[in-house]
């Protein structure tokens, strides 16, 4: 409807022009600008010139698919972390030369300009940053695939410090508008909530009939996603909630002005804000509003599509469309999809089940119990009746199964055993009150689950999900993480990328990084390691010049670049760090001066964000802050040792702060960091790691050599007995000396600071849950074995660049491929040049 008849006149392509031209006519006719350019105004006009570009070959590749028709994956997240867009758009399009002297001609330096983009940051950490990783190597191998989520209007809230305290700050990111999205007026699906649900008899049939009270209209916005050396352009659809009567306002009398207000408020609310949490799931109404809102539109969406090819042949959709799910967040899709199929298209039960658990896959990314999304049947009955409905049959469906399958067991065992699997049951802290626990229902509902590092899908088959694991052995898989070398290496890193592509002789490491191997022969080679040195020196430089701008101080650029950068969180132990570097600057204060001469001098680097209402993460950061305040100003010390807090760690920044680092800590608690992803960031620029046996660390460890990274701690097989002996393990005197050094206000504060102390004394039932004293002594003990390995500079390259050529593995390439062969069953679909 709507569509005339129209002459076609084909437009003539942006690529004619030539791009300062191009540059200059965007801020003309975009801006109202004419010369006497901002550096805002100069990214703004290339942004907006690279954005054609990218929007014709976007064009082109969704040609070329909708003519093949292949199977897509749809990635469904609610957080896609993507960053800065100009840098990766214009170096994967290959447009970097054209446009570096556009800019130089201008009077520009494409490295500043890139630097007045806002990074899109939709995201809180690893997860959403992965779910962007993806969707670049996803486009660079050519699968027909694109992301789903939410455009949110205010991404990662802003981090400053106000005395040393985080305080949280909007991040109002588009109000000078998106050069990198391009709104479909023509895409919107209603999503409704709430109401009641019927059944009327037609003809012989019986149909169910929701009639939702609230509706809203998701609006999609297209992200266009670059592959690298590649024709294909993908995409992210992310959906903007606006109000129904927007498109319908002759629906209101006059009078209803206030509530067509209201209306609008109620609705915008929703892809309003992300909830800033990592690794915790927010238990408010929103969060699961949010949830079903994106799911649902982008399910809609497909189906649209699949229907306008396909009719109503929906045995074929499993074949043409699968969906993964990043975490529960997404996992209301098992209900979603049933509903569309039986009360929309008028499937049966049985033929829908079967479809949608072939369509869907899960992923697990946390093993934390308290992580494990739980909602209330209340909460679920009230916003989605009809889901809460298709729930329970899928539940008593899967129970009665279940019975059936332990039919041998002892009849008290067995109904033990369906208790503990069923999808619907008791909050074990509140028996009145009912639960849905999604990642149940989405290992119920897929044909594949999957955990993120090796270690970690163990954990996910012995553990958090053993009793499904037993009766669906197959179900279980591994997929270790990665992340896109393009945005990691190749781009944020230029200086190492020539390094490495003069010295293999071939830039193909950027698509196929297991050719990093290539650089093991070098590793011991002098000359090649004077080179090496000298790309970290210069980053080193940079981030020294950060330093400087945000704390004022200048540090002593040969000192070792100590980084621990990541989310805020007790289980991955920043406080553990700041203890060793108290430690450390109470052994120089003990030197004499000549002694302090022979020490390692560190600058030591913490950032991250605390989730607004986890109060202990905060007051880690103050203590980072206060410890800082006191080490930097020391005079006895200061050339020695220092700790700066960064705030509002975010991409960008780590883009800079990566290539610096000399050592990066990854000391999470033995099995609770699933996998950890900037280890594997670090690992690519030559960073050495001092680690926990967690996560990715295990099998980073692995492609570099163990005894090139610096592994301490007890082990995940160990961590339960210990937790159960908390009370009788003697402390080291050391630890000690630091609990009352900081309970004794060395610091200051030392009210703010008792609760942390508290949480790690043992003494206390339940205390040092993530047992930060069991791993202390060995904690030093690294950090000494590290100080040794840095005196020996050869050796120290040595390490670094065998980092570099054992990160081959960690490429996002390597992931997807995986992913595609062994859950997706999708093929690569190359749109011809
Ligand atoms: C959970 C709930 C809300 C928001 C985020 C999460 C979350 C994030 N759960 N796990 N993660 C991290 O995911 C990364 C990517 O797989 C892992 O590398 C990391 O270890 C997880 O903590």
């Amino acid at each position: 409807a709507g569509l005339e008849k129209t002459a076609s006149v084909e437009p003539a392509s942006t690529a004619l022009v030539p791009a300062p031209v191009d540059i200059a006519n965007k801020l003309r006719y975009l801006f109202g600008r004419n010369g006497d350019y901002t550096v805002t105004d100069a990214y703004q006009g290339t942004a907006w010139s690279v954005r054609e570009k990218l929007i014709d070959s976007f064009n082109k590749t969704h040609d070329h698919w909708k003519e093949e028709d292949p199977k897509f994956i749809y990635y469904l997240s609610a957080e896609f972390l993507m960053g800065r867009s100009l840098i990766n758009t214009v170096y994967n399009l290959g447009l970097d030369g054209e446009y570096a002297e556009a800019l130089n001609q201008l009077g520009y330096e494409m490295e500043k300009v890139a630097d007045a983009e806002r990074d899109a940051a939709l995201g809180n950490g690893g997860l959403g940053r992965l779910a962007a990783c993806f969707l670049d190597s996803m486009a660079t191998l050519d699968l027909p695939g694109w992301g789903y989520g939410i455009r949110y209007k205010y991404g990662m809230f802003k981090q400053a410090l106000k005395n040393g305290y985080q305080v949280e700050l909007p991040d109002i990111w588009l109000t000078k508008g998106n050069p990198w999205e391009l709104r479909r007026d023509d895409v919107k699906f209603e999503v409704g909530f709430g109401g009641r649900v019927e059944r009327r008899k037609q003809g012989n049939k019986e149909v169910t009939m929701w009639t939702p009270s609230e509706k809203v209209i998701a609006q999609a916005y297209d992200n266009p996603i670059p592959g690298f050396n590649t024709p294909t352009t993908s995409n992210l659809r992310l959906w903007d909630a606006v109000p129904l009567t927007e498109f319908d306002l002759s629906a209101f009398n006059a009078g209803d002005y206030d509530r067509a207000m209201l209306e609008r408020e109620r609705a915008e609310g929703i892809s309003a804000v992300l909830y800033p949490n990592d690794s915790t799931p927010e238990g408010k109404e929103l969060r699961l509003k949010q949830q079903y809102f994106f799911v649902s539109a982008s399910l809609q969406d497909v189906l649209s599509r699949f229907k306008a090819v396909h009719g109503n042949n929906f045995d074929l959709l499993p074949e043409k469309a699968c969906f993964q799910l990043n975490d529960t967040h997404p996992t209301i899709a098992v209900a979603e999809l049933m509903r569309l199929l039986l009360d929309v298209e008028g499937l049966d039960w049985d033929q829908v089940w079967t479809i949608s658990t072939k369509c869907l896959n899960y992923t697990n990314h946390t093993v934390m119990p308290e992580a494990l999304e739980k909602w209330p049947v209340k909460v679920m009955a009230k916003m989605l009746p009809r889901h809460m409905e298709i729930i329970e049959v899928i539940n008593e469906g899967w129970t009665k199964w279940l019975a059936g399958h332990l039919k041998d067991l002892a009849p008290e065992e067995r109904a033990k055993r369906i208790a503990a699997m069923s999808i619907i049951h008791e909050n074990p802290w509140n028996k009145d009150e009912m639960l849905v626990n999604m990642a149940y229902l989405a290992v119920v509902g897929s044909s594949a689950v999957n955990g993120v590092a090796a270690i970690h899908s163990n954990i996910v088959k012995d553990e958090i999900f053993n009793d499904f694991y037993q009766i669906f052995p197959s179900k279980f898989q591994n997929k270790t993480n990665g992340v896109t070398p393009r945005r990691w290496l190749a781009w944020c890193n230029p200086e190492l990328a020539s390094l490495i592509t003069d010295t293999l002789g071939t830039s193909e490491w950027i698509n196929d990084t297991e050719k990093l191997a290539g650089l093991r022969a070098y590793a011991s080679d002098k000359a090649f390691q004077v080179k090496w040195a000298a790309v970290k020196k210069a980053k080193k430089a940079k981030l020294a010049e950060l330093i400087k701008k945000v704390h004022g101080d200048e540090v002593n650029q040969d000192a070792l670049f100590d980084i621990q950068i990541k989310r805020i969180h007790e289980y991955k132990r920043q406080y553990l760090n700041v203890l060793s570097i108290i430690w450390r600057y109470k052994q120089l204060k003990k030197m004499s001066p000549e002694e302090r001469k022979k020490a390692v001098a560190r600058v030591c680097v913490i950032g991250g964000k605390a989730a607004s209402a986890y109060d202990m993460a905060k007051r880690i950061i103050r203590l980072v802050t206060a410890v800082g305040d006191v080490i930097n100003k020391d005079p006895d010390t200061k050339e020695y040792l220092r700790l700066y807090f960064l705030p509002d760690y975010n991409v960008s920044l780590a883009e800079t702060i990566i290539p610096a680092a000399e050592l990066s800590q990854h000391i999470s608690t033995a099995g609770t960091e699933a996998s950890g992803t900037s280890n594997m960031k670090f690992q690519m620029n030559g960073c050495l790691i001092i680690g926990t046996w967690d996560g990715a660390n295990i099998e980073i460890a692995e492609e570099t050599g163990i005894d090139n990274v610096f592994v301490f701690g007890v082990r995940a097989e160990e961590i339960n007995q210990l937790r159960k002996e908390r009370k009788n393990f003697k402390t080291d005197p050391r630890w000690d000396e630091l609990m009352r050094d900081i309970e004794g206000g060395m610091f200051g504060d030392k009210d703010y600071f008792k609760p942390l102390v508290d949480s790690v004394n043992n003494m206390k039932v339940g205390n040092d849950w993530f047992l930060l004293a069991n791993d202390f002594a060995s904690y030093l003990k690294a950090q000494e074995d590290v100080d040794a390995c840095y005196k020996d500079q050869s050796e120290w390259l040595r390490r670094s660049i065998m980092y570099t050529a054992g990160s081959g593995k960690f490429s996002s390439d390597r992931t997807i491929r995986e992913y595609a062969e062994d859950i997706w069953h999708v093929k690569p679909c190359r749109p011809t040049v």
